[in-house]
């Protein structure tokens, strides 16, 4: 889009994504290359979701950025790592209808101005740099023309680990790649989002405080302390990443639900097993975890899943809406609403419950 000053502008929409095998652990900090593959399924860009708007004109004196319509830094390393790789990579803008020529070169001398908003809580464990650096990498490949999309995902890893696996939709695996420039630590779609469309993902927000510890220095930390760790690494998660592949692709829901809850619960083994340890879920995330464990345990077999990241809110999968409905219900019965709660946020898909 131009507007009238000459100002080129995109805007794009990227969705989060929810891990279920766990990303926890670098071994190159500053390219952010992770010590194990990981799987995560893209949630649906209606609901959680970051909307970047990025613009272009000779009038701007430098790169400026707008989250949640406060100014915020663009000085740290790993914007300044994206938006270089992301120049280094422009093709040529030329609309001559619109009095439009920006060559490829011109790009490292252009500044941008970029908006960007979560329309859900920032830095609560819900994934918010995923969903935002991958939305700036890709409005920013559009208005810089970037030909070689596939090469995006390598690029937003460098903002934020997670982030490269908000590139796709559906299943993707991040790939941890053997390459000491990262050139393969990259997402890769493992089935579409259409793939599975009976799974159902309800997510419970047990608080919207921002977390105390960064995923970023938490993930370290364990690094530098956590035995557990370099064993998961090594010997457990190659196994999973086969294993949840397969239930994947076969659709097979006892499988992925055994599996997601368990990896749920070793990444948060970990962080105990970190010094000092680090607690990612409070007390309200171990009574859903109850909750669902019995319900599972008095059935004989998984009837919904449950994963938590680096804050205690939980993502539940369930097969269908008809068990996502027994679900919500249960988790009324044990966490009634308070008076004044806003119920029109229970909903699955478009049906309120
Ligand atoms: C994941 N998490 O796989 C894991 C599970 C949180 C728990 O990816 O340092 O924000 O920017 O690469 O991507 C959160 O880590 O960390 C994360 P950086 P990121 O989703």
């Amino acid at each position: 889009q131009v507007s009238g000053e000459g100002m080129l502008m995109v805007t794009a929409r990227a969705p989060t994504n929810i891990a279920v095998i766990k990303y926890w652990g670098k071994r190159d900090e500053s390219l952010i290359l992770p010590i194990n593959d990981s799987i995560s399924v893209t949630l649906d860009p209606d609901h959680l979701c970051t909307t970047t708007t990025v613009a272009v004109s000779p009038n701007f004196e430098s790169d400026r950025m707008w989250l949640n319509g406060k100014e915020i830094s663009l000085s740290g390393g790993r914007y300044q790592s994206c938006l270089k790789e992301i120049r280094q990579q422009a093709g040529d803008v030329i609309d001559e209808n619109k009095g439009i020529c920006i060559k490829g070169e011109d790009w490292q001398k252009l500044h941008v101005h970029i908006a960007s908003y979560n329309n859900f809580p920032t830095a609560a464990g819900l994934a918010s740099s995923a969903a935002g650096f991958a939305c700036l990498v890709y409005a920013l490949s559009k208005l810089m023309n970037v030909k070689e999309q596939y090469e995006l995902s390598a690029i937003a890893r460098q903002g934020s680990g997670s982030a490269c696996r908000s590139l796709y939709g559906g299943f993707v695996k991040w790939a941890m790649g053997n390459d000491v420039n990262g050139s393969d630590s990259i997402a890769i779609q493992l089935a579409r989002e259409t793939h599975w469309s009976d799974l159902v993902i309800l997510i419970a927000v047990v608080s919207s405080h921002q977390k105390e510890i960064s995923s970023t220095t938490g993930m370290r930390e364990s690094v530098e302390t956590s035995e557990l760790l370099l064993q998961r690494s090594q010997n457990i998660v190659p196994k999973r990443i086969k294993q949840m592949e397969e239930a994947i692709r076969n659709r097979d829901f006892t499988t992925f639900a055994k599996l997601t809850s368990a990896d749920s619960n070793q990444f948060h083994a970990v962080c105990l097993d970190t010094s000092p340890p680090i607690f990612y879920m409070n007390n309200t995330s171990h009574r859903i975890i109850n909750c669902i464990e019995r319900w599972n345990q008095s059935e004989g077999t998984p009837q919904v899943s449950y994963t938590f990241d680096a804050g205690p809110n939980a993502v539940m999968f369930a097969p269908n809406r008809k068990v996502a409905s027994l679900l919500l219900q249960r988790l009324l019965f044990y966490f009634p609403p308070l008076p004044g709660d806003d119920l029109s946020s229970f909903v699955i898909g478009d049906q309120s419950i």
